[in-house]
Order: structure tokens, then sequence, then C-alpha cells
């Protein structure tokens, strides 16, 4: 049998949730809804004032449709919490915390009970026998290990599914590429443009990767036409998975074998789409912000979580047999975040990190360009008057502070380019601080 057939029921008897009737998913999720925000009135003081606002009770959640009644949570909302302020376990039962970009200068902190852990494992199980990977498949894991869910998440799926995990984590293309050839990968994970990085190297190298059969890529957005480049140049399956740590990690959802559109685990994350202007639930196919609620969560519940990822919900059955819905690839925000070498990075962090130096105007430029598949950042920044006559030395040092300014809030390392006073395009209006010239 081939081992691209994952029947209904599958091979993995972790999958067999995908694969529910409606109804009886339907009642799952609202039992794990009432649970949850019982769970999250209870513990977490913002969800219960929220509610108490709307002169709400977890009692009033009869039915799934209630879900609309309740509040949004948005990403404010762990920044001004920070760094603890939305768990809903007290700390000796919370056995792993991961971070992601905050707005400003703070990351947004997250965290998991070993319950969440062992969901968390699960779901990535799940996607990756929906991409086709099996035990005896050895997956390199390129996604980075730390703070950053993907590595870590990865990781402990890949194992739990009883394949050979490579702990790699990013960069290092030459041993990433000799690990590749001489251990027999057969899969990878990691984020797109990183694997079209890589394939561009091995041209160089002349390596060939003819074992490797499928890639899981994801916590970037990424084209049709780049999934094309990626399966012409390597001959191998492209898949797309997406998750965010606030939510759980990757593993919110992923592509099967039929690659239209992403499964999401609906047992555990409650998917809606709103119009992000006036917050208002879209029916089904409606292109607008996808909104999750955590239905299994325990540590960090979130209710009705704005995702600012934009993307529309598709119900009708899929080949694959799984019943869970699936969400279109998301190609855009509804906010002005973009991910850089799989960092997220909002325009906002790279002023605080400039206004934290003196010498520099609030007036800069972000661009963004793609160099043998490797994402590149350039902050063009305009200095004042009195720095820009000082000597060339004072110039490369005021440099040097705003790089590692930069890199310090957001752990990327990028070129600041000094330039004159009103040197920098004004817009009117809302100000364009992103060019982003990476279209592949
Ligand atoms: O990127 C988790 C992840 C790791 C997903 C590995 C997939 C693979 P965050 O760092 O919190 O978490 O970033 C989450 O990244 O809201 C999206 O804007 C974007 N994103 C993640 N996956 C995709 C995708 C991880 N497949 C944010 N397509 C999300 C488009 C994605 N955007």
């Amino acid at each position: 049998m081939s081992i691209w057939n994952d029947p209904p029921g599958g091979f993995h008897a972790i999958s067999a949730p995908d694969y529910l009737p409606r109804p009886q998913l339907a009642e799952i999720q609202l039992q794990r809804l009432q649970s949850v925000v019982s769970r999250a009135y209870d513990r977490v003081a913002l969800f219960r004032s929220r509610l108490d606002g709307r002169g709400l009770t977890p009692a009033d959640i009869a039915s799934l449709a209630d879900i609309a009644r309740l509040p949004f949570t948005v990403k404010t909302d762990l920044r001004d919490t920070y760094p603890f302020g939305l768990f809903a376990s007290p700390m000796e039962e919370i056995v792993r915390l991961h971070a992601s970009s905050g707005t400003t200068g703070k990351p947004i902190v997250v965290a998991y009970t070993q319950a969440d852990l062992d969901v968390w494992t699960e779901v990535m199980v799940r996607s990756f026998v929906a991409c086709g990977i099996h035990r005896g498949d050895v997956i390199q894991n390129a996604y980075g290990y730390g703070l950053f869910t993907g590595g870590l998440g990865a990781h402990y799926g890949g194992e739990a599914l009883g394949a050979t995990v490579i702990p790699i984590s990013g960069g290092n293309t030459e041993r990433q590429l000799m690990v590749m050839q001489d251990f027999g990968v057969t899969a990878i994970a990691c984020t797109p443009s990183y694997f079209l990085h890589l394939i561009e190297s091995a041209k160089d190298m002349k390596i060939d990767f003819s074992k490797l059969r499928v890639g899981v890529f994801g916590a970037e957005p990424w084209s049709d036409s780049m999934r094309e480049r990626i399966q012409d140049e390597s001959g191998i399956r492209a898949h797309d998975i997406y998750g965010l740590s606030e939510i759980i990690g990757p593993g919110v959802g992923v592509e099967c074998i039929e690659r239209r559109g992403l499964h999401v685990f609906e047992d555990h994350f409650f998917p809606e789409i709103i119009d992000s202007e006036t917050g208002e639930v879209l029916p089904e196919g409606a292109e607008g912000e996808l909104v999750l609620t955590t239905l299994s969560k325990q540590a960090m519940p979130l209710i009705r979580y704005r995702t600012r990822d934009v993307t529309a919900l598709v119900s009708e059955p899929c080949a694959c047999g799984r019943t869970l819905r699936r969400i279109r690839r998301i190609g855009r925000r509804s906010d002005d975040m973009f991910i850089i070498r799989g960092v997220n990075v909002f325009p906002s962090q790279v002023e605080t990190a400039l206004l934290r130096v003196e010498g520099t105007l609030p007036h800069y430029q972000i661009i963004l360009t793609r160099d043998v598949g490797l994402d590149q950042m350039e902050v063009k920044v305009e200095v004042t008057p009195e720095v820009f006559s000082d000597e060339i030395r004072a110039l490369e040092a005021l440099q040097h502070r705003l790089e590692a300014s930069i890199e310090n809030i957001l752990g990327l390392r990028v070129k600041v380019t000094l330039v004159g006073p009103r040197s920098l395009a004004r817009s009117e209006g809302k100000a364009k601080r992103v060019t982003d010239l990476r279209n592949v």
C-alpha cells in the first residue's frame, strides 16, 4: 500500500478525530467550549471582568453559536498582562514557557501544562500524518529551537509519531545539506524561505537530495508560485502548516495530501472568520480575519483570539476523508506585522529600538529583500542635522548602536543605513514603513 494513502481512520489511531462525523465533533466542541470558558472565567481576571461587563456568565454558553456573544482577546491583552497575567494554572503546574514578538520592546509569553504539551504533540502527530509522514521517516527539523515554538513543537510531534527526528534547528546551511545527504533525510520541517535557500545552496554545492520527499513548511506566508518553484526545483511535495504561539504553536492547521486548504484541528481550536473592521462574524467562505478559541488549553486558554491572519473557512468535504473544515492559505494579515527569517516583526518594535538610541529622528523605512532565498532586512533611518555633520567614525558608532538595539528587541541582526535629515519620502496620511521586495 502506498505510504501516501492515509485512509479514513488513518494508519494512526491518533488521527481518528480528523474523521469524526460532524455532529459528534460538535458535541465535543460544545462540551470543551463550556469547560474552557468556565476555566477562564474562574481563573483569569481579564476574562472575568470582560464577561461581567457584558452581563454574561459561563452558564450562558448553551450552544456553539453562543460563542459569538463572547468578547474578543487581542495581542495587546497579552502585552498588558505581561508576563503571566493570563495564566489559568498555578506556576507549579506550568512545565514550559515560550515567547513570541510583542508589538513593542517586550515579547509575549505563552505557557503550557503537561496536558497542553500532550495536546500539542497530538496535533503535530496528526499534522505529520496528514502530510504523509510516518514511522521510518527521517525528519530534519530545521525550525528554530528555543523560545520560538517551531523547533520543539515539531520535535515532540515527530518523535511521538515514531519517526527519526534530527534536531538540527535553523541556520548553518552547509551542515544542513551535509546532514540531509548523509543521514538519508526523507522529510524536512522549516520555513519555506529557508528551504528555498537550501535548494539554491545545494545547487552550488552539487548536492542532490533524492531521498527527500516531503516538506512541512510554515511560520510565514508563502505563495502558490513559491510552492511550484520549491516542488519543481527539489522534486518534493510541499505542505503548508499553520499555527501561532498564542494558540499553541505549529499544528493549528495543516494541508493534507489534497492540499486544498489547511484542515484546522477543530476538536482543539474553534475557528471563526470576522470582518476585521466591524468584528462581525462572516458567513462560511467569506474572507476575513481568523479568530481562534482554544478548546482544551489549560495554562493559557484564549477565548476568541484575533489572529490578524486573513483567510476564509472552507467546509466542502475534502477528498482525503477528513471531516475537519479547512482554512484557505494565509496570504496576508490585517495589521502591519511581517515575518523575516521566521521571526515576526512589527514596525513598532523597530521604532522602539530606534528611539532608544540618541541621535536619530523617528523617520525610517524598512526594506525587505531576498538574496539567494534568504530574507534580508535593511532599516534606513534619518539622523539629526547635528549628527549628520559628525565625522564618519561617530556615524559608524551610531549605526552599530542602532543595529545592536534592534537585535536586542527582535533577536535579528539587520542592516542599518543612516541617511540625512529629510531624505526619506514622507507619506500623506498613514506612514508606509515597509517596502517588501521579496516577491517569489
Ligand atoms: O510561527 C508557529 C509555527 C511554527 C507555525 C512552525 C508553523 C510552523 P508565531 O511565531 O507565533 O508562531 O507566529 C505566528 O506566523 O499568526 C501567521 O501570521 C504566521 N504564520 C504561521 N504559519 C503560517 C503559514 C509560529 N503557514 C504567525 N502561512 C501567524 C502564513 C503563517 N502565515
